[in-house]
């Protein structure tokens, strides 16, 4: 550690006590003496406040044990590179992560405040979309929990994603401001700024006699800060620190401008640099394309590679121990101009040559790839590249003219494969494709489920894996059992406890000791006690906010993500308005009384994702209101669907839906979060689930539909949905009344087109998998009219998802790509 103190010994504060007594005793001191609060007049904001601080207090002294660690161990750092952090709350997780919940609970009780209530006002950090943001935030735990010295790097966004209300139905995207009460949890590091340049150009020096250097001459120049956050892992053994940039301009006004009278153009600049990392974009699964947003991931890149390499030489002499002592983890392509960015820091700053700054950079990334859809791919225009990054662009170039070079002489690669391999695609205006230089810069590439990883050697990276066939590697999601079963189900944690004792804490695949009590009459009873005592919760929720009253016995069928066509929540809807249609015309049969719930946010700019979920609010308006129902049946989409929210519905349903089109999903990490919890998952065998389904076992999980392989022959073959619509009498009915106005008596054609869609091509396979899927669900129905069927084989979910834990992916990714 840099130490410019004089040689005088420094005493260490000690410890702080974690007795109720004192935890009650400072809350009020930080509430007097930091906030300036009377406890008298406090607002329950000002006492959450004051409990976050009592709470930091606690686990810096161990972050700085765990920081002074590793510099005297020596020991490889790993970085986590993520344009998206979703955090959620941090209160209930860090205190449960110290062990002092209790404590807590009484030091507030004593002061007569409700540590329940207070939590509930901490905002969501919501720095990111969905399963990927969400994925980099249980990464972070569970690299604290395993004892990994890691940073995770980001964009401290002040606004994360919008927030969402519904206009007569409609999605309507408001301003987030997790901001806006302050953020105790953070502590700006002023000394930690960095200058990150934008434009210009590059200037040849020497060149004669001597090999050319080029200097990057930037016409733009922002300053990034940074700002840090602990991150503190089960029973506190080790916090870790996540590290997010704020930009801020070189000149805070220009005062001659200010002073000559343009008060708006002295804030310009100011202006300018601070709209940087002022929003997340909303988009999920597809890339934005727009120069603010390459401009925020050179952003973070640079910045974040100037403090690692800074770190290093504060304990070593130069960089070619670099990939011993460090590792970094691309999280999607959205840091992968972080590979051009280590070359130019070696080469142009440090004066390493080109050769021996590819090696230490290949040996020092790792790239994991979370999609296969073409639209989420990002490629950057050249002339937009070039002009924002111009020895980027060079680098580039050079690096493509290696690899190109290495696969044409020594791989005799064909012109087709050439072209497909290269790092600029040439079909239309010439792009830079992220993916190939993310995958040729690094010297792993990842998958996140079997089945994804088994189809990116077969598509998107077929040739650039025949080119090195060893760097694809799986690793399959995971979930961090402490905030998604100890925090958001404390009931059913403790049943486990008192049954099969505490292993399972420490180690989640200690779970399957639960799979001897599955059939036990008793057991059953205390986990459907818990359940139903989940889903009166989830009722409360949707009562108070929604005016909505469910009926905590029918079968909660709960499908929650981004909404985007190949979730396929409109083959769900479809469902229901055929399971409508039989209720009402069939009185007389045992209907399983089912309340299917549906959250999630569209990306502001997607069409039809948007129209889906009009369409869920306008087919539970008619359904929630016909009498001929009888209640068996109930549609509710909750808004504003986030951390906190999943945290609330995920212990209480009965049933997940993870029916996503077979190759398209290329985990999902919400499945596994359900099955945890004591869910019975319908679903397709995609993503993550194939393994899911390995894991319970077949009896467990309903799978229905076409395989990854079937849709891509019928594709291939020519689909034709219109035979198969023609076929299915009940299908034909619920699209017929969906295209015809019958749940839009406003606006007759509102849905037209997205029926019109299925008809004509059915790219995403719902008419083609509907039969299935309306069959499966009588499946679940006829399940849950056996609870002794139903709760076997839900127990046997809990028991048998252990091994879904993202503490079993990160020690994955650690002896297998970070060799940590
Ligand atoms: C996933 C994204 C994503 N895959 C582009 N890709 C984005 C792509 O803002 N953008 O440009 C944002 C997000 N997100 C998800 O990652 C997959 O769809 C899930 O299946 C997977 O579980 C999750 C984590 O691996």
């Amino acid at each position: 550690m840099e130490n410019t103190r004089p040689n005088v010994d420094i005493p260490q504060p000690t410890p702080r006590s974690t007795q109720p007594e004192i935890l009650a005793a400072e809350i009020i001191e930080r509430l007097t003496y930091r906030i300036g609060k009377d406890a008298q007049v406090a607002k329950p904001h000002d006492w959450l406040t004051a409990a976050i601080l009592v709470v930091r207090d606690r686990i810096i002294d161990r972050w700085m044990e765990s920081t002074r660690r590793v510099y005297r161990t020596g020991d490889k750092r790993v970085y986590y590179l993520s344009l998206e952090f979703l955090i959620g709350r941090l209160l209930r997780d860090a205190v449960s992560n110290l062990g002092v919940m209790a404590e807590l609970k009484e030091a507030l009780a004593s002061l007569g405040v409700d540590l329940n209530v207070i939590a509930g006002l901490e905002p969501d950090a919501a720095l990111g979309n969905g399963g990927l943001g969400r994925l980099a935030a249980c990464f972070m735990e569970s690299m604290a929990t395993v004892d990994i010295p890691a940073y995770g790097y980001g964009i401290r966004y002040v606004h994360g994603l919008f927030r969402q209300q519904m206009a007569d139905g409609w999605q309507v995207e408001l301003p987030e401001t997790w901001l806006a009460h302050g953020n105790p949890w953070e502590f700006e590091r002023r000394e930690s700024s960095y200058e990150i340049g934008f434009g210009g150009s590059v200037e040849t020096i020497g060149g004669y006699d001597e090999p050319p250097r080029y200097v990057w001459k930037p016409a733009e120049r922002v300053i990034a800060t940074a700002y840090d956050t602990p991150v503190v892992g089960w029973r506190a053994h080790r916090v870790n620190t996540l590290r997010l940039w704020s930009a801020q301009p070189i000149d805070p006004i220009l005062l001659d401008a200010f002073n000559a009278g343009d008060h708006i153009g002295a804030l310009r600049e100011s202006n300018k640099a601070e709209s940087l990392t002022r929003v997340l974009y909303p988009a999920d699964a597809t890339a934005a394309g727009q120069e603010l947003r390459l401009r925020q991931e050179y952003f973070f890149s640079s910045a974040s590679l100037q403090d690692i390499l800074r770190r290093h030489l504060q304990q070593y002499p130069d960089f070619t121990n670099l990939a011993d002592k460090v590792a970094i983890q691309l999280n999607d392509t959205h840091p992968a101009v972080s590979i051009g960015e280590m070359l130019r820091l070696l080469i142009d700053v440090h004066g390493v040559e080109f050769d021996d700054a590819w090696e230490i950079t290949r040996n020092t990334f790792s790239y994991t790839n979370h999609t296969l859809l073409p639209e989420a791919l990002e490629s950057w225009p050249v002339p937009l590249f070039e002009r924002l990054l111009p020895r980027h662009m060079q680098l580039v170039y050079a690096i493509n003219a290696k690899i190109l070079l290495e696969a044409r002489k020594e791989k005799r690669f064909t012109e087709t494969q050439i072209r497909s391999i290269s790092l600029i695609d040439e079909n239309g205006d010439r792009r830079v494709r992220m993916g190939n230089l993310a995958f040729v810069g690094s010297h792993s590439t990842n998958g996140v489920s079997a089945l994804h990883t088994d189809l990116m050697k077969v598509t998107v990276f077929s040739d650039l894996h025949t080119l090195y066939p060893t760097r694809i590697n799986n690793k399959t999601n995971g979930i961090t059992p402490r905030r998604w079963l100890m925090q958001c189900n404390p009931d059913l944690t403790a049943l486990i406890r008192d049954t099969i004792g505490e292993k399972f804490l420490d180690d989640t695949e200690a779970l399957r000791d639960l799979d001897a009590y599955a059939d036990d009459a008793s057991f059953q009873e205390k986990f459907a006690t818990i359940k139903r005592a989940n889903k009166v919760q989830l009722a409360n929720l949707v009562g108070s906010r929604m005016g909505v009253r469910l009926d905590p016995s029918a079968m909660f069928d709960i499908q929650i993500k981004r909404i985007h066509e190949y979730k396929r929540q409109l083959l769900n809807i479809i469902e229901a308005v055929a399971l409508y249609d039989q209720i009402r015309s069939h009185p007389e049969l045992d209907w399983v009384p089912r309340v299917k719930l549906f959250a999630g946010k569209a990306a502001p700019s997607y069409h039809n994702a948007k129209l889906i979920i009009k369409l869920a609010n306008d087919v539970a308006r008619v359904i929630n209101n016909d009498p001929a129902v009888r209640g068996l049946l109930k549609i509710v989409f909750i808004p504003n669907y986030n951390v906190s929210l999943a945290e609330v519905m995920v212990p209480a349903a009965d049933l997940s839906e993870q029916i996503s089109t077979a190759g398209m999903e290329a985990s999902g990490t919400g499945n596994m979060k359900f099955a945890l919890n004591g869910a019975l998952t319908i679903g397709t065998l995609d993503g993550a689930n194939v393994e899911m389904r390995d894991h319970v076992g077949e009896d467990n999980i309903v799978i229905f539909g076409m395989t990854a392989e079937e849709v891509a022959n019928v594709r291939a073959a020519g689909h034709e949905p219109r035979q198969i619509i023609e076929g299915s009498r009940e299908l034909a009915q619920a699209l017929d009344a969906i295209a015809t106005g019958v749940f839009s008596p406003d606006d007759r054609s509102r849905f037209a087109g997205l029926i019109d869609g299925i008809y004509n091509h059915d790219w995403f396979m719902v008419a083609a998998d509907f039969d299935a899927y309306a069959a499966a669900q009588r499946t679940v129905d006829q399940i849950w009219t056996d609870p002794k069927s139903w709760y076997s084989k839900t127990i046997r979910n809990t028991a048998r998802m252990g091994w879904f834990s993202s503490d079993r992916t990160i020690r994955q990714y650690a002896s297998e790509i970070w060799r940590a």
